[in-house]
């Protein structure tokens, strides 16, 4: 196994606390079966997102008390800007605190009602940030996609044929532009091939309709091309990242994740029209457009951490790391999603918990199940997250994918951190039919996951 060690000492711990079986009990109950309600100095392992949760660097933090703090004008966004071009190559660098909130400026902008945007596959934010502006967010990405035994080295591709059939019977004006996400976070954390990217390009030029990507993990992206496409094994990350890029009209992007910064976000475009309606609608929510909703230091610490991120001995530890997890979890025969993602394992709910049928939310039973035994939080990416009613039949209608995101914070957690990890999900694997389904409470109109409340089912 490939195993490199981690390219970073560590020069300042956070405690964390193991609880007693008896008070986790308790916490899961009064959270309603949800993860999201629990406390987080009461978790052990907290694997719930990748996003918002890295460790900044001592450079970074450096980089904090040089914070300028001027409403107009900050030094610091001149080097967010000047860093976000250098890498993403874009004309226009709107910031924005976070990633929604440029999802939210992009399509409440250019979406007209009835319009369509087609998607790899929409993480679940920018699903609804489509859908509450009238639009319908579809996912084109390849069937191999959804087969989760498959190793397909660029599960995250679009699929071509899919697309086009799109264009052609609704027509051009429909979709107001197309979206990629690097790396695919709703379908396994997977990348997109380069060649996909360039075909996907060239099919939009025909039709003159814009290509977008959705950047939060584009160094992750970069990595697997470099390691798994003909041609790129020479290339810095840098380069590929410009060569992505180069192909499209505009990004949104969550800093929070491959920016490894606790917030922080933009939009990079390159349409000047699109790039000021867009500003005249930061100023009226988001803030003035140099400094979106983000502080000057938290602009520096993002300048600095899209450097650091680029760095190959980081990008290889990382993706080992959450590969070497897999490993420990496949050879225990524990079901998870291949080939193993950038960011997140993905555990196989419906193969984990045969016994607990879909509308019985196995995905959710897993996660409750595996904060219960082992203080370790994970999240649902299911039936809570993406099941919904179908406004005509009343029906309900669940995603073809039932897993359990095992999301790996960015140089937080250490390698027996890891074995802890593996070791607690393989016995709770073998004790898997004690596990019992759950029954919604509780549910929001939109987002549901984040605040549902259940109950377990009995017998
Ligand atoms: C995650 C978080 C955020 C995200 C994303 C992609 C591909 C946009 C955004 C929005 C969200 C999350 C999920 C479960 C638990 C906690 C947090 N993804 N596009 O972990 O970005 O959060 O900055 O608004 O993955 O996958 P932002």
């Amino acid at each position: 196994m490939d195993f490199p060690s981690e390219p970073f000492r560590i020069k300042v711990v956070e405690p964390i606390r193991r609880t007693t079986r008896e008070e986790r009990e308790k916490l899961i109950q009064n959270a309603g079966n949800n993860v999201f309600n629990i406390p987080a100095d009461a978790i052990y392992v907290d694997l719930l997102t990748d996003s918002g949760t890295s460790a900044m660097s001592d450079n970074q933090w450096a980089g904090l008390m040089l914070g300028d703090e001027s409403y107009a004008g900050s030094k610091n966004y001149y080097h967010f800007e000047a860093t976000v071009r250098d890498i993403f190559g874009f004309e226009h660098i709107i910031p924005t605190h976070q990633g929604r909130v440029a999802e939210n400026l992009l399509f409440s902008t250019l979406l007209e009602k009835g319009q369509i945007i087609p998607n790899n596959i929409h993480f679940d934010t920018t699903r609804a940030n489509v859908e509450y502006n009238g639009g319908q967010a579809l996912d084109l990405v390849i069937d191999e996609a959804y087969d989760p035994h498959l190793e397909h080295p660029f599960k995250g591709n679009m699929d071509l044929n899919k697309l086009e059939r799109l264009i052609k019977n609704q027509g051009r004006h429909r979709i107001p532009l197309v979206m990629m996400t690097i790396t695919n976070n709703s379908g396994g954390g997977q990348p997109v091939s380069m060649q996909n990217i360039r075909e996907t390009r060239q099919l939009l030029k025909q039709y003159e309709i814009p290509l977008f990507f959705d950047a939060c993990r584009f160094a992750e992206n970069c990595y697997f091309i470099k390691e798994r496409e003909e041609g790129y094994q020479d290339k810095p990350i840098k380069e590929i990242a410009g060569e992505i890029f180069s192909h499209g009209d505009g990004c949104t992007m969550s800093a929070k994740k491959d920016g490894l910064v606790n917030m922080g976000g933009f939009i990079g475009l390159n349409d000047d029209a699109l790039s000021e309606q867009i500003t005249n609608r930061l100023i009226l929510i988001e803030g003035f457009p140099t400094y979106g909703g983000m502080a000057g230091r938290d602009m520096e610490a993002v300048s600095r951490g899209l450097q650091e991120v680029l760095n190959e001995d980081y990008l290889r530890f990382r993706i080992s790391q959450v590969r070497n997890l897999g490993k420990m979890l496949d050879d225990q025969g524990v079901p998870i999603l291949k080939p193993v993602g950038g960011h997140a394992i993905y555990l196989n709910a419906r193969e984990f918990l045969p016994h607990i049928p879909q509308h019985q939310f196995p995905a959710q039973a897993l996660t409750v199940a595996l904060f219960r035994e082992a203080g370790i939080r994970a999240v649902e990416i299911g039936g809570l997250m993406f099941g919904h009613k179908d406004p005509e039949t009343g029906e309900d209608v669940f995603p073809e994918l039932e897993m359990v995101r095992l999301a790996i914070p960015r140089r937080v957690y250490t390698t027996q951190h890891m074995v802890y990890v593996a070791e607690s999900i393989t016995k709770l694997y073998k004790e898997r039919e004690k596990i019992k389904g759950l029954r919604l409470v509780h549910e929001s109109p939109v987002l549901r996951h984040f605040t549902a409340r259940l109950e377990e089912v009995e017998g």
